[in-house]
């Protein structure tokens, strides 16, 4: 018999009509779970309070589900997160560098209708994610959506419009459940070294996209003003930026104070790759990082759990070249 957790934070899928419209109502999911009931399988279900639109998550609902995986990682078999679509890729990544050393399923799911709707992919996606949760050689936070089973640090919510919300657009699914399940084992990544959860601490990490135009100065000027502790940098195509004078000033200024500064691509297929063109460079030269093909969500909580330890600037920089999770795809 495999046990499961399933912490119930919000999101569309457990929403019913209310006077007001579609609103969470707390008790009506794990109610309905029960529908899903089958042999071999047996669930405890927590609901969160208050159940969240997932657009409103913060870092103190990221460190209640670290902890609480944490605190049951080895009475259950498995864990299912049941989450709003918005930000389900931000917090799949949390859990996956979390969650160190994990050596069971996580897997998050939610839905782009509620249960509650005759049409809805909810039932679909749950019963995935269950599935998927006992996979005891499933040793990494996954997304269940729409018949995939997506590694979480490279899923992205990429469409509002129809039931196909995620992908993650630069690594193969984990599976696909079609009549029968296909388990990609071959590409799963398998525990390495003892559990040691992280609590995520609250650094100050800041995401900019360049425009053609102003905003490359304007960047430049925010970071050496007002320096946090971490800048992503969406940047075009392979991580190209304008060689503008006050961008590269803004981050030589907030790097020599221990900034980490991290290039991205806008792209949502392919990488940062430094000198595939010379544009790339001026940019690296001021001491920003390219971040490859990782999401900007894996890279939010890469940052995040790097500057939760004490690690120094340059460590950080370092660590965050190197693929930790899966969450990026090495330079040849
Ligand atoms: N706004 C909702 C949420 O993220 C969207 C959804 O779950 N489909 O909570």
């Amino acid at each position: 018999m495999k046990r499961l957790l399933i912490l119930y934070t919000g999101g569309t899928i457990g929403m019913d009509h209310t006077p007001e419209g579609l609103a969470p109502v707390p008790g009506f999911l794990p109610q309905q779970l029960a529908r899903l009931a089958r042999d071999g399988v047996s669930w405890e279900v927590r609901e969160y309070a208050p159940l969240l639109d997932s657009s409103a998550i913060t870092l103190a609902d990221w460190q209640r589900l670290v902890a609480d995986i944490a605190a049951n990682h080895d009475a259950f078999d498995g864990f299912v997160v049941i989450h709003g679509t918005d930000t389900m890729a931000y917090t799949a990544s949390v859990l996956a560098f979390c969650l160190q050393g994990l050596a069971k399923p996580v897997v998050v799911t939610g839905s782009q209708l509620p249960l509650v709707h005759p049409r809805s992919d909810g039932w679909g996606n749950l019963a995935d994610a269950i599935e998927a949760a006992c996979q005891g050689d499933l040793h990494e936070v996954a997304i269940s959506f729409n018949r995939l089973l997506l590694r979480g640090v490279r899923a992205r919510k990429l469409d509002a419009a129809s039931f196909a919300g995620f992908d993650s657009p630069n690594a193969p699914p984990l599976a696909q459940f079609g009549i029968q399940p296909q388990w990609h084992r071959a590409g799963w990544r398998q525990a390495s070294g003892p559990f040691r959860p992280q609590l995520p601490a609250s650094p100050d990490i800041r995401c900019g996209m360049l425009l053609p135009g102003a905003m490359a100065a304007a960047f430049g000027r925010w970071l050496a003003q007002d320096t946090p502790d971490a800048a992503i940098l969406l940047s075009y195509g392979n991580g190209n930026t304008p060689a503008d004078a006050e961008l590269l000033a803004g981050v030589q200024a907030a790097s020599a104070r221990g900034c980490v500064v991290l290039n991205l691509t806008q792209c949502v297929r392919g990488a940062v790759a430094v000198g595939a063109y010379a544009a790339s460079q001026p940019l690296a030269q001021a001491g920003a990082v390219a971040g490859g093909d990782m999401t900007p969500e894996a890279a939010q909580a890469k940052l995040l759990w790097l500057l939760s330890q004490s690690l120094s600037p340059a460590e950080i920089r370092a660590r965050l070249a190197e693929d930790c999770r899966g969450e990026l795809t090495p330079a040849a």
